[in-house]
């Protein structure tokens, strides 16, 4: 698919133009079109080849052109036209956090930089001092802006990674005879982010005797048939038993090739993480064996003899220990726990019974109260919390009370339809600056389920933000704090907050903790996860969608709670609907 591509060319055009200075209307007009294709789940060229371009909404003809040109030629004039003259390493910069178009066209024009290597040498030789609104504070924020890009340099949202991973996994199950293929890696932990996608399969035959390890039969037929597959880009290496490629998409895939009786060990070995791997072998090796990607062994080298390999269970069996779910195996515990019999019973998709952060047309989301709960209830789900912004998020549709009571009234409308389905009055309203919740206390007794967030200061000392965030979790209306730490994975920074202390919090005044599902934010943290387990917090899910199309999000977060170690109690949409609203009519306050 060309989504991504076509996306990109749109998403630089609109870069250059901001920078350029050029209308905001019409930038917006072209990052809207980079979102839509992002988001569209057809095949772009599919679209193009029926005459339907200007049928996706936000679409308009000169864009149509503009995707078609790009589909046919592989070039956009317009694109051209635009960067003409104009170094495109500039637009990198406006990947550093809290620096736009306006600023980089300054320091373009002003000190001419070209690229983050030009503007950190700036920073470093003292270059930016004296500019208009270049504060030392300023200066400083730079300075660790681009610290933090270098880090999250070359790393992947799991959310954008899972469904690549997914697409190959299974388009090389339809094309090869593979009695197992598995994606392995950072990826089957679940981890919020990761560096390349790494899949296993495995063909019919065994290995010969006396054959070398490294040989599989058919191996090489595989790799063929992955190197070939329509999303890829780049093929970096192609052997027998190995492939590595670039898809369009920008990510690395590397795919081997083991032979049944490894495929076990193997899984374990690249599902890692390294810190798991290490641990075991230790383990191997107190009980005088030897544990690698090929199998487990006892006995000296070439008297070695194979006692495991072929599944996991057999492999962790040799170590006396259960099998491990994938999301534990980071060396956090998860062996001493599994030789104490103390493991969690970990949290499953499946235990899921309803959505509980969901934004409708009332204020940023593009769908219905009743769309969004049709399709919640497609999903499985017995219930879902629409939690619209507050008035304060002027830019986001914040919901006046006026309209809040239209809102209310539909969503009681939508209940009178459904049977079987609870749909929750919720908000996601502002946590303001003095701590306050964006409503009135009247309005707020209206709501069965309240989300507090911050969306605004970001900039507040961790004493001050700390403080605010704590006042809003005394309030006997909030139900849960949402996305606490408000970063954007690999755009912006967490902000200063106590999280311990918040956690603590939280478990003195009977608040929840959002887990924000979405791929961008996955916040709360893995940890954080587990330090509310601990301290006694529950944890509410919630993918932020904006539309029914971002619900499979859950799955993200589901991997996170399990990295946390949640169980099903720890987690509020665990409840089925009438244990939830029993929960939810008991006041927060335990005082
Ligand atoms: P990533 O890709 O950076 O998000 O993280 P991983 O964990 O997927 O790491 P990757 O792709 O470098 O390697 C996949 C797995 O292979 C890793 O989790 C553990 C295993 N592995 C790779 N290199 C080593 C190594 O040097 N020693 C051990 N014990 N295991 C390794
Ligand atoms: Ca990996
Ligand atoms: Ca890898
Ligand atoms: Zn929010």
């Amino acid at each position: 698919m060309k989504n991504a591509a076509v996306a990109a060319m749109f998403d630089k055009m609109a870069d250059i133009m901001a920078i350029k200075g050029e209308n905001a209307f019409r930038v917006n007009t072209y990052r809207k079109v980079g979102r839509i294709l992002r988001d569209l789940t057809e095949d772009i060229e599919q679209v193009h080849r029926e005459g339907r371009l200007t049928e996706l909404s936000g679409v308009g003809k000169s864009s149509a052109e503009k995707i078609a040109q790009f589909l046919q030629t592989g070039r956009i004039r317009a694109y051209e036209e635009l960067a003409k003259g104009f170094p495109v390493g500039a637009l990198d910069m406006l990947k550093i956090p809290n620096l736009g178009p306006k600023t980089v066209a300054r320091l373009m024009q002003d000190k001419g930089i070209q690229s983050i290597e030009d503007l950190e040498k700036a920073i470093e030789g003292g270059d930016l001092v004296g500019m208009a609104g270049m504060g030392k504070k300023t200066i400083e924020k730079l300075r660790h802006g681009i610290e933090f890009l270098r880090r999250s340099a070359g790393r992947i949202m799991l959310g954008k990674a899972l469904p690549v991973a997914q697409a190959v996994v299974e388009s090389l199950a339809e094309r090869c005879d593979l009695p197992a293929i598995e994606a392995a890696g950072s990826l089957r932990r679940m981890k919020e982010t990761v560096g390349d996608i790494d899949i296993l399969a495995t063909v019919r035959s065994k290995r010969r005797k006396g054959k070398k390890a490294e040989e599989v039969p058919g191996g090489r037929e595989v790799v063929e048939a992955f190197t070939s597959l329509p999303n890829v880009a780049e093929v970096l290496a192609a052997g027998a038993t190995k492939g590595s490629v670039r898809t369009e998409e920008g990510l690395q895939v590397d795919l081997r090739v083991v032979s049944p009786e490894s495929f076990g060990a193997a899984l374990v070995y690249f599902t890692g993480s390294k810190a798991h791997n290490v641990k075991i072998r230790g383990i191997a090796l107190d009980k005088g064996l030897k544990i690698n990607e090929y199998g487990v062994f006892r006995g000296e080298a070439c008297m070695a003899e194979r006692i495991a390999g072929a599944t996991e269970q057999e492999v962790y069996d040799c170590l006396g220990l259960p099998w491990l779910p994938p999301e534990l195996r980071e060396d956090r515990g998860e062996v001493e726990a599994a030789l104490a019999g103390t493991l969690p019973e970990l949290v499953s998709p499946d235990d899921i019974r309803g959505e509980l952060h969901a934004h409708s047309h009332y204020s940023d989301g593009s769908l219905s109260v009743m769309e969004m709960a049709e399709a919640a209830r497609q999903m499985g789900y017995s219930y879902l919390a629409i939690t619209d912004h507050s008035p304060s998020l002027g830019v986001a549709g914040g919901l006046s009370a006026k309209r809040l009571r239209r809102q209310q009234a539909d969503i009681e409308a939508a209940n009178r339809k459904l049977s079987g389905f609870t749909v929750l009055k919720g908000t996601e309203a502002d946590i303001l600056a003095d701590g306050g919740i964006d409503y009135p206390e009247k309005v707020l007794a209206t709501f069965e389920l309240v989300i507090a967030s911050v969306h605004s200061r970001f900039g507040m000392s961790e004493k001050e933000m700390t403080a605010r965030i704590i006042k809003a979790v005394q309030n006997p209306y909030v139900t849960a704090i949402g996305h606490l730490t408000g970063r954007l994975l690999g755009q912006r920074e967490a902000y200063q907050v106590d999280v311990g202390a918040v956690v603590a919090a939280c478990a003195e005044h009977r608040t929840a903790l959002e887990l924000n599902t979405n791929m961008e934010r996955l916040d709360i943290t893995d940890l954080v996860c587990r330090q509310a387990r601990e301290a006694g917090v529950k944890v509410l899910l919630g993918t932020d969608a904006h539309h029914s199309r971002h619900y499979w999000m859950m799955r993200l977060g589901v991997g996170t709670a399990r990295r946390g170690w949640l169980e099903k109690g720890d987690v509020l949409n665990c409840m089925e609907a009438e244990e939830l609203l029993d929960y939810l009519r008991q006041p927060t306050r335990s005082t």
